[in-house]
């Protein structure tokens, strides 16, 4: 069986492909353990210094494999807090606290967990023909995968509702206008302008950029004086790292940086 998600790595981008076209790419066992895996790697590996989530065929993901909820096949109901707690959100965590950047090319539809899995990513760009469903109300769930709160910070409770209470799908351009993306673009355009984007993250400050997303993660539930203290200490780190040397130096001989992400 080919595997439920393609791993490669080139230029320091870790390219991660959620690969269960058939299934609009939504997860079984073997792929959450498979993605988070990935996401473990980029933790772990130095050489990775940006992911790039994608997915393979017409849609990004569409959330959890319900062939695996199949109550028709008997048994007793699924203990999905204990799914949730088992697979989503140990991922959902590892990629918040990866202080590399993730970069999200969403190149179909991205439904459940598969909408809210992109929206944790760092920076989301969207093929224009690409959805975004809160599809759990037509089955009886509630948003997880962090949805309600992502939705609920990012877009405030009056749009958060109206998507996760009606299902309505959520066009790309819309979704960028809304500010709960970064952009949409041409559906030709998406793969290459992701990557590129990923490469340059990539070939970046790799400890500067990692602090400003922590910092910035924490900006929601830091007093200003709080935020403040967390700035000083990290450009604090910032400054001593060799890739601020190597900024400046760089600047200053009027050449491109060779940031080397330490
Ligand atoms: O269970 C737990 O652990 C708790 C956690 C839950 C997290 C969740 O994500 S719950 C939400 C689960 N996802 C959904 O409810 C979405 C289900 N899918 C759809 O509503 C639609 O497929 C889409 C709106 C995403 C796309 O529609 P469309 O018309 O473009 O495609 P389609 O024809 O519905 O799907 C194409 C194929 O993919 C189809 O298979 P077939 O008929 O060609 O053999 C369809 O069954 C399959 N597919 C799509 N989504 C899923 C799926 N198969 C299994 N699970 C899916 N989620």
């Amino acid at each position: 069986a080919s595997p439920t998600v393609l791993s490669a790595l080139a230029d320091g981008v870790l390219t991660l492909t959620l690969n269960r076209p058939d299934k609009l790419n939504s997860f079984n066992e073997d792929m959450h353990l498979a993605f988070r895996e990935g996401i473990q790697r980029a933790h772990d590996d130095p050489a990775v210094r940006a992911v790039l989530l994608t997915g393979a065929g017409r849609g990004f993901c569409a959330g959890q494999d319900l062939g695996d909820r199949d109550p028709r096949k008997g048994g007793p109901a699924p203990d999905l807090g204990r799914t949730l707690e088992t697979f989503y959100n140990p991922t959902l965590r590892l990629i918040r606290s990866l202080e590399k950047p993730v970069v999200c090319a969403v190149n179909g539809v991205a439904a459940g967990a598969g909408a809210n899995i992109a929206f944790a990513c760092d920076i989301v760009l969207a093929a224009k023909s690409a959805k975004f469903i809160q599809a759990f109300a037509r089955i009886g769930l509630v948003p997880d995968a962090g949805g309600t709160w992502s939705l609920a910070r990012t877009l405030g409770e009056p749009r958060a509702k109206a998507l996760a209470l009606t299902a309505e799908p959520l066009m790309a351009e819309k979704a960028a206008d809304w500010g709960l993306i970064w952009k949409a673009v041409e559906d030709a355009d998406l793969m290459t302008e992701a990557e590129a984007l990923a490469r340059s993250l990539a070939a970046g400050p790799t400890l500067g950029l990692g602090l400003t997303k922590r910092l910035i993660q924490q900006a929601a539930t830091n007093s200003l004086d709080q935020q403040l203290d967390a700035e000083r200490d990290c450009q604090q780190q910032a400054g001593r790292s060799a890739d601020y040397a190597e900024g400046v130096t760089a600047f200053l001989e009027k050449r491109p940086a060779r940031f080397s992400g330490k």
